[in-house]
């Protein structure tokens, strides 16, 4: 049987790994699915990441793309398709509020300290009443104990925001998806270019914005607290664009090699294959670097998150463009490795080379 490049490190459950998964069956591409823990350590997968704490973790060979915004682009340049999954700058604008506002808005509405009860509705439950969980994401978010009790009292207040940013994702939906239901009534002449369904950026087929949005929305609904306040009537776009979000995954997924088991070792026998090989699993992409850029390949830096799971990753720049930077790191495990980052949202530090 042919074999996946693409290997997902991630875990169910996970908004944003569900974001790369989304991606993977909307452009219908085959990949091996390693299901991670939910919380450290991941030792199976730190001699990729090096520090790196988040979900998910894509892996091509011994490539290991860090973060879903980096991920996407890859898997854009990578594997085309007939329609670009980006939309210019207007996609990666969406992802952002996505990214950034909703996904807040939503995690404060997950069952934050699930009383034993409580845990029994959903392993989603299980994780947010579980003392090892909240302590780990006490750590990923700087050390602060997580008071689960205080967060469930401000729930109802946190939720208007929630809201407010729904009632927009229902406005910027209605017109794609009005638009789409006119034409399924009277199709529009051939010459005119079809309108195959009503995506968050009125295009063809679902973009880059619609993958970011799914994975929030999926996860608000696994909350099942979510009918109360998020339901058809009030939302009437919102619930159309995701059933049609999900039927169009249903039919252009891969087929055959939709989520196709793998393991932590497994991958990393892929990495060490793809290192043996003499370009030692690495082609620069070529692409445009800031002409103001003052990091340089050759040079040692680390580069770290700016928001939350502020672990430094220290190795070689490999390559630097506007959209990313590649770096080297010294072999873990003898395992050698290039690891990927997006510009946006990582801090790129140089450190003295004699200390490395
Ligand atoms: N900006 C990152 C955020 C990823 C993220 O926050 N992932 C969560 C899981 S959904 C996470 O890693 N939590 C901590 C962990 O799993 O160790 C991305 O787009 O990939």
């Amino acid at each position: 049987m042919f074999q996946p490049e693409i290997i997902l490190h991630h875990y169910i459950g996970s908004p944003y790994a569900e974001k790369i998964t989304t991606a993977l069956r909307v452009k219908g591409l085959p990949w091996y699915s390693v299901i991670t823990s939910n919380m450290l350590p991941r030792p199976l997968l730190e001699p990729l990441t090096h520090g790196y704490r988040r979900i998910p973790v894509m892996q091509i060979g011994n490539n290991v793309y860090c973060d879903t915004a980096v991920i996407l682009d890859e898997l854009e340049r990578r594997y085309p398709g007939d329609e670009a999954v980006h939309v210019s700058g207007l996609s990666d604008m969406v992802s952002a509020w996505v990214d950034k506002l909703l996904f807040g808005n939503v995690r404060d509405q997950m069952p934050w300290g699930a009383t034993p009860e409580e845990q029994k509705a959903s392993p989603l439950h299980a994780a947010f009443g579980n003392a090892a969980f909240l302590s780990d994401r006490s750590k990923l978010s700087g050390g602060r104990p997580i008071n689960t009790e205080a967060i469930r009292k401000a729930q109802p207040f946190l939720l208007d925001q929630l809201l407010s940013n729904l009632d927009t994702l229902e406005q910027t939906l209605q017109g794609p998806m009005e638009t789409f239901q006119r034409h399924q009534q009277s199709p529009p002449p051939p010459a005119v270019r079809p309108v195959e369904g009503g995506w968050v950026l009125g295009t063809v087929k679902p973009s880059a914005a619609d993958i970011s949005v799914f994975g929030k929305i999926h996860w608000l609904l696994m909350t099942g607290r979510a009918p109360e306040y998020v339901n058809k009537t009030a939302y009437p776009h919102i619930f159309a664009w995701f059933s049609q979000m999900k039927a169009y995954m249903k039919i252009h997924a891969h087929p055959t090699q939709d989520r196709v088991k793998f393991t932590g070792e497994e991958a990393l026998e892929v990495a060490k294959a793809a290192a043996a090989r003499p370009d030692k699993g690495f082609i620069p992409t070529g692409e445009k670097v800031h002409a103001e850029e003052k990091r340089r390949v050759g040079e040692i830096v680390t580069v770290t998150p700016n928001d939350y799971g502020k672990v430094p990753v220290r190795g070689e720049i490999v390559e630097i463009t506007s959209r990313r930077v590649s770096i080297r790191p010294e072999p873990l495990n003898s395992v050698e490795v290039v690891i990927h980052f997006p510009r946006n949202g990582y801090m790129i530090v140089p450190v003295q080379k004699a200390s490395l």
